[in-house]
């Protein structure tokens, strides 16, 4: 079982572990390569077949850990030792610390909107984008633009008991998961997108290696509100019956066999350390 540690603890062989983990999926030019990650997240960016899997509904959560579980089996086919780290942005705000260090994330772009010039993903030969609606090849970061979120902002979110809420979208006001995607005050996931800026704020976000950092400290965050609150299927809305959104027990695309109930109890796959 893995232990997902918070990416401030790593040592440094950990770190360049990670980075050369990362590295090698993107290497690989057939199968589920690190272009593929990128790829299905466009794909589900929106509704697909009517049904919004990914974003804006209910089903953001288990969707992107199961997206987590998958690029983290990936990369330990490379690396059996490497676990998707996070990033606490709650204790690490700056745009010079951890995770944007040379020896992982690497820093800020260049100029306004520009590309990143230090760390391992730095300039196109390094780290080339092959896979975006926009034109760079390079990965670009415009750092800092807007407050990132704080503890007591997300003590706030964990402390909203109900797991979502009708009409299940970006206006849902009665649950913990909007809060927590971003489209209800205090907006924690979307504005660390933005406050990353560059391909962050993109649909092809994943194409910044720090988006699995950034998520997977989502899904700390969820656990943690799971822990709170139970595991249990009792806690994901809705349980059946709701056209345009995943019910409990719906299939999520594009992963046959695994439902929203199948991934909310993640202890027996991996921890958070
Ligand atoms: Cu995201």
């Amino acid at each position: 079982m893995g232990i997902r540690k918070n990416a401030r603890d790593l040592t440094s062989a950990e770190k360049a572990a990670f980075v050369a983990a990362v590295k090698g999926l993107k290497a690989q030019t057939t199968g589920r390569n690190y272009d593929w990650f990128v790829t299905t997240h466009i794909q589900f960016f929106a509704a697909v077949g009517g049904i919004r899997y990914a974003h804006q509904s209910p089903s953001f959560l288990p969707w992107h850990r199961q997206y987590l579980i998958e690029f983290e089996k990936a990369l330990q086919a490379i690396d059996p030792a490497v676990d998707l780290p996070y990033w606490d942005w709650t204790t690490d705000r700056t745009t010079t610390g951890t995770p944007f260090t040379a020896d992982l994330m690497g820093g800020n772009g260049s100029g306004g909107n520009g590309p990143v010039t230090t760390g391992p993903f730095a300039g196109a030969t390094n780290w080339r984008i092959t896979v975006s609606p926009s034109s760079s090849t390079s990965l670009r970061r415009a750092m800092g633009n807007r407050a990132l979120p704080t503890s007591a902002q997300v003590d706030s979110v964990l402390g909203v008991a109900a797991y979502d809420a009708a009409p299940w979208n970006t206006s849902a006001s009665g649950g913990m998961r909007n809060r927590l995607e971003g489209w209800q005050t205090p907006n924690l996931h979307n504005s660390v997108h933005v406050w990353v800026g560059g391909h962050m704020g993109q649909q092809d976000s994943p194409n910044d290696p720090v988006f699995w950092l950034h998520h997977c400290n989502i899904d700390r965050l969820w656990s943690r509100w799971q822990t709170r609150w139970g595991f249990d299927s009792g806690h994901y809305l809705p349980a059946a019956g709701t056209s345009g959104v995943v019910d409990l027990n719906e299939t999520m695309q594009p992963w046959p066999g695994v439902t929203p109930a199948t991934v909310l109890d993640h202890r027996a796959t991996y921890t958070y350390a």
